[in-house]
């Protein structure tokens, strides 16, 4: 597959950060990560990462507007792009040794998706879509699932954690799936899962509370996939908003109607 002078860049962003997180990974599940303890080594990994995105993204693209999960927003002098980067979603996964993580890139031109990439370093997965030029897994076109009946659909969701969120409300929701579905699945990275709705192995996904870094290039995906990305009200999926519903055209409407009442 010939790729665009653009994603080439943001693939070898996401390839390079990766190796640092594979390395860092590795450290995790041999526990030897005693000086510091594991989270301050978890957080020190997350910021190197986002080093590493920032000076590759930069120096191809100087000028670009970046925001990251680690150091907040900087404006470029560009005033057309933004990069909205996540180094690595998933954290609770990395600290824990469970090898379902990534690193989300998306670029914003003119306040609009313009590109996206999904990286996994440990499955070495990279999921990737351009505007208008449909979304791939690898070398391979992704597209979401067939499936319209929700009693034969899987979703995958992001459940609130201690100190997080409205446990009663993500309750009430979860009744709802769960009574109406196959199964939800909660893999701990939401821009992983939204990947998955792209590659069709989740019909759809949903979640209340996302920052932008979480889903901005996972909605790219799903779009470009054939998918359909919205808030749980069935409007346009901004970037302020951090609702979200996403599926193929089928479960996402069924969906919104399950999670809207
Ligand atoms: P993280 O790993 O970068 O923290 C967990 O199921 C998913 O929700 C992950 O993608 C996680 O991203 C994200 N998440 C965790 N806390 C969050 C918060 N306070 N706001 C938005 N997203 C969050
Ligand atoms: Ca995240």
């Amino acid at each position: 597959m010939a790729r665009s002078a653009l994603i080439n860049v943001m693939v070898g962003a996401a390839r390079k950060a990766g190796r640092s997180l594979a390395r860092d990974f590795g450290e995790v599940e041999k526990l030897q990560v005693s000086l510091k303890g594991p989270a301050d080594f978890v957080s020190s990994a997350d910021r190197k990462a986002e080093e590493i995105v920032r000076e590759e993204l930069d120096r191809a693209r100087p000028g670009y507007t970046f925001l990251g999960e680690e150091s907040g927003e900087t404006e470029g002098t560009d005033g057309q792009h933004r990069w909205i980067v996540d180094p690595l979603d998933g954290t609770t996964n990395f600290l824990h040794g469970i090898p379902l993580f990534s690193i989300s890139i998306a670029l914003e031109r003119q306040g609009r998706l313009q590109a996206a990439i999904v990286f996994n370093p440990i499955t070495d997965e990279l999921f990737s879509a351009e505007r208008g030029a449909g979304a791939f897994l690898n070398d391979y076109r992704i597209r979401v699932s067939a499936r319209t009946s929700i009693a034969e659909s899987v979703f995958g969701t992001a459940m609130p954690v201690t100190g997080q969120g409205d446990h009663g409300q993500y309750l009430k929701d979860l009744a709802k799936v769960m009574a109406a579905s196959a199964g939800v699945r909660c893999c701990g990275s939401a821009a992983l899962d939204l990947a998955w709705v792209a590659a069709g192995r989740f019909d759809a996904f949903w979640n209340r509370r996302l920052a932008p870094w979480d889903f901005a290039a996972g909605a790219l995906l799903v779009r470009e996939a054939g998918g359909f990305v919205s808030t749980i009200a069935g409007r346009e999926k901004t970037m302020e908003a951090g609702d979200i519903v996403a599926g193929n055209e089928a479960i996402h409407r069924h969906l919104v109607g399950l999670l809207k009442t």
